[in-house]
């Protein structure tokens, strides 16, 4: 598959991350745009083995969606790859459907573990890539994990044994999108220097400038050493623009897609604006063009 075609495969997948979550009237449409590239990286172009027909080949490559709240973008990119019809998304987050809210391994076809609770899969992606090594399973194990995700302990906890059994068959994605449910990771807690802390645990780590970027995340995940490689998603307009589009919609609306309550959502768009501003300030002043009302 060449460039241009998997960024049309990230194209339908982020049509059905809206259309999805939309319907439903809940889910994290915001941490699963973020992670499309990443995932459509893995599954059309990294990963071994993988073949919906043949779900069951010990020796392929593994992958745990750690920030287990992003499974629409796993959904998405799993239909695209053949493991279900798109018929699947009208029952997304409803009782007896195949796609829950969060992954359920036992549920959903492709899917390798169950997540959702912060900081435990990429505890199990350490166990899946430690059991690998003791029985001589050439397999390779992906994750991804949220930057929010990272103010768990468990995170840390399982880094420490990954470099104490060298689990080199472990590569750790970290969805760097600068934002979780509550605000700005700065706001909640701030992580400090990401890239220092995982180097410290023993990870190779990549910064890619533009994890929305296809080519960089492939140029990324096509190293050699890497371990740990983290998606910088932080460039001005992105999130913020989001968040300011969901004004469309009545509060009690919005309030449901983001599955929070209507002042919390309030508040989010208020900073929204003021974040988006100040970088139309910006950019201004940098001498970059800005189309207002449009970014
Ligand atoms: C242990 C645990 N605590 C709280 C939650 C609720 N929760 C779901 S998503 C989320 C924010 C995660 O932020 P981040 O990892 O940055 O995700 P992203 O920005 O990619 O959506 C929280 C707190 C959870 N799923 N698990
Ligand atoms: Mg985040």
């Amino acid at each position: 598959m060449d460039i241009q075609e998997l960024q049309e495969v990230c194209r339908q997948v982020r049509r059905d991350i809206i259309i999805m979550t939309n319907k439903a009237g809940a889910g994290h449409p915001g941490g699963s745009l973020s992670a499309t590239e990443a995932l459509v990286a893995l599954y059309f172009v990294v990963m071994k083995g993988f073949d919906p027909k043949d779900d069951k080949n010990p020796n392929r490559d593994r992958f745990v969606l750690s920030k287990g709240h992003a499974a629409p973008a796993l959904y998405g990119t799993l239909c695209e790859r053949g493991y279900f019809g798109r018929e699947e998304f009208d029952h997304f987050r409803q009782l007896h459907g195949i796609l829950q809210g969060h992954p359920d391994v036992k549920k959903c076809p492709g899917v390798d573990a169950s997540t959702g609770s912060l900081g435990q899969g990429i505890s199990i992606a350490v166990g899946m890539a430690l059991g690998a090594k003791k029985t001589g399973n050439p397999c390779h194990v992906y994750t991804i994990i949220g930057d929010g995700e990272s103010q768990e302990g468990l995170v840390w906890e399982a880094s420490m044994a990954a470099a104490h059994y060298h689990l080199d068959n472990l590569t750790v994605i970290f969805d760097h999108n600068g934002l979780q449910i509550d605000g700005s990771n700065d706001e909640v807690m701030s992580l400090g220097d990401i890239q220092a802390k995982f180097k410290a645990f023993g990870y190779d780590v990549i910064d890619v400038a533009d994890g929305n970027d296809m080519q960089q995340v492939l140029d990324a995940l096509g190293e050699e050493e890497l371990t740990a490689m983290i998606l910088d998603l932080r460039e001005p307009y992105r999130t913020p623009c989001r968040l300011v589009l969901l004004e469309q919609h009545t509060m009690a609306e919005a309030a449901q897609l983001c599955g929070r309550p209507p002042k919390t959502v309030e508040a989010q768009i208020y900073r929204a604006k003021k974040m988006l501003a100040q970088q139309i300030l910006q950019r201004e002043s940098d001498g970059k063009e800005c189309v207002h009302g449009t970014v």
